[in-house]
């Protein structure tokens, strides 16, 4: 039963409280950082963790002005100083960024991906400009039109020179524990501009051209007209795009060698465009070649309209070496909340109820709009409705990337109509206009941020639903004793009579109203849920603490109920070789069971370990193979990704 706010629980309060958690968080986070002076240490990790990150994603150009000195750019006529052109650069840049670095910071954004930085062909294009940043000409330099003047590569300085605006801002991010995600492009580099295409330089230096195409480092097979044949669009031009050729290795070598330079500068992920558009075999190679050079990198792909029904773009997600940002979700949310399709959460829950088919379910990228689709406003001006959709992407299993402006309302309906899919480009890159910091929007992201941060069963947890009609949407995310409950109604009031919550018994603190709800033998009784509204309960329980932290996932495995995996082997943490002391992993969803295992004794040794399934009334099925064998990191947090062998 809902009760009024306590009195006790005032701001100030609170705001001791939220900073105690990112004690407890900031905490967190040194524990996960490898130690910089231990290479090899590198090499005791197969993958990084990003699933504790909230990732803020911003149109460079349309964020804010830190530098008015650089807006005209080489050529001043494709900038709009009165911003009414959609076409043109309007001025925001990488000082504008530093400068609203506290402002994100405070939201609770603990990693920003910047549309790309790299410099653009300085033209008109059916009218636009390349103010998006996906129309390069050099992948070593940065836009002029995003750094101070005196960084212009133009005046001799190279990438050696560490002292630019984009340096500044990575130390900047750095200095708050903030993350940067590089935004890039391998499929190709830019459309005909006057005759010219393709135009292509290694830091100034010109390598390749289309229309003089010696060495083949282009497609030259026309535009994609069948976009059921693979091979076009893998091979073909998309809206006139020149297309790399990726056979050719002086290509291959040129685009590793400049994203390694960016990952030499600090870049901490990468974000990668149009990945269905190049063979898997491609970001094989890149992605193995990336994590060689920098085990540390997390990247996620942008297969568009993706989704786990999708053959296609399920086998990318699990086997070219990268995530994928969700659309299945993300058009879902937006059919459920944004144009209040019939069958509502009914619609979400059948994307969750595929996630057996990722093994990275856990990893995708979520979002409810970006700049390739209406913002979500565009589709349901309701602000509520916009927060019920925030809320659950914050509280979901994935990570989730807010769409800059978001937290202000930020939309511009411009040629907006209600399709899902449809796409008011360029009216969904408006201009940054508000900061204001106590939006309730603003404020629910910094609260879930903070969770997502704070509670493991949010970040690495399994979820579950517990009550579930196309208004009203109830589920339990789960992670040891570590539990998060959370109930949203995009209808009229409502009374859910009696809901499972798996929460301890007692009073529990709704983190987004701070209202009390009574839980009786793990239900909640007569749920009052107001129109529009969402409830967030958290439960944080004991965390691991060691000297070294697995973090371990297991595929590809059939359990039935009561079935349990278990990992044994020849250390005293998983029992040595004794089954009934083996570590017992979580249920995440049918195709994954994970565990964070705590090593101190065997922190720095090579062990063997192999998995089991503990199976009632049977003995228990040991995977068929002699053994894995690892050498554990001496300390921090490292990630194993295993498959079943049966
Ligand atoms: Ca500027
Ligand atoms: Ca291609």
């Amino acid at each position: 039963m809902a009760s009024t706010p306590s009195s006790l629980s005032s701001d100030s309060q609170y705001e001791v409280t939220q900073t105690e958690a990112e004690a407890e968080v900031e905490q967190l986070i040194v524990e996960d950082k490898p130690e910089s002076d231990l290479d090899l240490e590198f090499l005791y990790t197969r993958d990084i963790e990003f699933r504790q990150e909230t990732i803020y994603f911003i149109v460079v150009d349309r964020f804010y002005d830190g530098d008015p000195g650089n807006s005209k750019g080489p050529n001043p006529e494709l900038y709009d100083p009165d911003r009414q052109d959609w076409g043109k650069y309007w001025g925001g840049d990488l000082q504008g960024i530093i400068d609203k670095l506290d402002y994100l910071k405070n939201l609770g954004v603990t990693a920003i991906w910047l549309t790309p930085l790299f410099e653009q062909v300085e033209d008109l294009f059916v009218g636009s400009a390349a103010i998006h940043g996906y129309w390069t000409k050099d992948f070593k330099r940065i836009n002029p039109r995003f750094i101070h003047k005196d960084d212009n590569p133009s005046l001799n300085k190279t990438q050696e020179e560490k002292n630019t605006v984009f340096d500044k801002l990575i130390a900047e991010l750095h200095e708050r524990n903030m993350k940067f995600i590089l935004d890039i492009v391998c499929n190709h580099s830019n459309p005909d501009f006057s005759g010219k295409k393709g135009e292509l330089y290694d830091d100034g230096v010109k390598i390749a051209d289309f229309n003089d195409d010696k060495n083949h480092w282009y497609h030259h097979y026309g535009e994609v007209t069948d976009w059921e044949d693979e091979w076009q669009v893998q091979n073909c031009e998309l809206s006139g795009l020149a297309t790399f050729n990726e056979n050719n290795i002086e290509y291959r070598n040129y685009i590793k060698s400049a994203i390694k330079q960016w990952l030499d500068r600090g870049v901490d992920a990468l974000r990668v465009d149009t990945v269905k558009h190049m063979p898997i075999w491609f970001w094989q190679e890149f992605n193995g070649d990336i994590q060689t050079y920098r085990p540390d990198v997390f990247t996620f792909g942008e297969w568009i309209y993706s989704s786990p029904i999708n053959d296609r773009s399920v086998e990318f997600a699990n086997d070219s070496g990268m995530s994928i940002l969700d659309f299945g979700l993300c058009l879902a949310i937006r059919e459920a909340l944004g144009v209040g399709a019939e069958a509502g959460f009914q619609l979400v829950q059948s994307i969750l109820d595929q996630d057996h088919r990722y093994n990275g379910a856990t990893e995708l990228i979520t979002f409810i709009d970006n700049h390739d689709m209406h913002r979500f406003q565009t589709l349901n001006p309701d602000p509520e409705m916009l927060r019920l959709a925030i809320a659950l992407i914050m509280t979901s299993r994935g990570i989730p990337c807010i769409y800059y402006g978001t937290e202000q309302y930020l939309h511009n309906d411009t040629n907006g109509d209600n399709n899902p899919y449809g796409n008011n480009d360029p009216y969904n890159r408006p201009m940054m206009e508000n900061w204001d910091t106590d939006s309730p929007l603003y404020r629910d992201i910094r609260l879930l941020s903070g969770l997502r941060r704070l509670n493991p069963a949010v970040s690495m947890g399994s979820q579950w639903e517990k009550y579930l009609t196309p208004d009203v949407y109830c589920y339990v995310r789960r992670y040891r004793d570590s539990v998060l409950f959370v109930a949203m109604n995009r209808g009229e009031p409502v009374t859910v009579e009696a809901v499972d919550t798996e929460l301890p018994d007692g009073e529990h603190t709704d983190v987004l109203s701070r209202c009390k709800f009574e839980v009786k033998e793990g239900l909640l009784h007569n749920l009052e849920l107001g129109a529009r509204d969402a409830i967030v309960f958290s439960h944080v329980g004991e965390r691991i603490k060691a000297q070294t932290i697995v973090r371990a996932q297991l595929n590809a495995v059939q359990t039935q109920p009561g079935e349990v995996i278990v990992i044994t082997g020849d250390c005293p943490e998983l029992g040595n070789w004794d089954i009934a002391k083996a570590y017992p992993l979580e249920y995440i969803n049918t195709n994954t069971w994970f565990a964070e295992i705590p090593f101190n004794e065997s922190a720095g040794k090579l062990i063997a370990y192999k998995y089991a399934m503990w199976r009632q009334d049977q003995s228990p099925l040991r995977e068929n193979l002699v053994c894995r064998r690892w050498v554990l990191a001496s300390q921090g947090t490292v990630k194993w990704r295993d498959k079943w062998a049966s």
